[in-house]
């Protein structure tokens, strides 16, 4: 099963446009705080890599990787895994693990919940999202 979640690009891009008021308006003359909001829009609006999470419904480690991906508003495809013996050995290929989730950015494996954690408190996780998907890459399996 293929599910988008909050995975509206329309949405990215209309989230997009809110930037350039909140850059140049602000309560009471002071901008500042519309300032940071702007910056906080942008950094949505740039988050374009094509991630894709292999998961179950029930898993916690699947439960905590959708919250930091969503707390970074990017959108993800999630792929239910539960009962496909087929993805679970192409993911084992791919990953060498046999855990879920999986998570792919713009085709790359990524790791599981802790190696997406690691890569965030490492600071380099942003760098992967804002990277855009080229169209390069290989497909995955659904
Ligand atoms: N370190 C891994 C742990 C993931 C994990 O243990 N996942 C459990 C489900 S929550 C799992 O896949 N267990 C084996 C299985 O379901 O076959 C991560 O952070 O993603």
């Amino acid at each position: 099963m293929v599910r988008q979640a909050r995975g509206k690009s329309q949405h990215k891009r209309s989230v997009g446009l809110l930037v350039q008021p909140g850059i140049s308006l602000g309560p009471r003359g002071n901008p500042g705080p519309m300032i940071a909001l702007g910056w906080q829009l942008l950094n949505i609006a740039a988050m374009v890599a094509r991630v894709v999470v292999y998961l179950t419904d029930w898993c916690p480690y699947c439960h905590s990787a959708r919250r930091l991906l969503n707390g970074k508003g990017v959108a993800f495809e999630e792929i239910c895994v539960e009962a496909r013996t087929d993805l679970r050995a192409w993911l084992l290929e791919a990953s060498g693990q046999r855990t879920v989730p999986q998570i792919f950015i713009n085709s790359r494996s990524v790791g599981g919940f802790s190696e997406l954690a690691a890569l965030d408190r490492a600071g380099e996780l942003d760098g992967l999202l804002v990277e855009s998907a080229s169209g390069a890459e290989s497909p995955l399996p659904s």
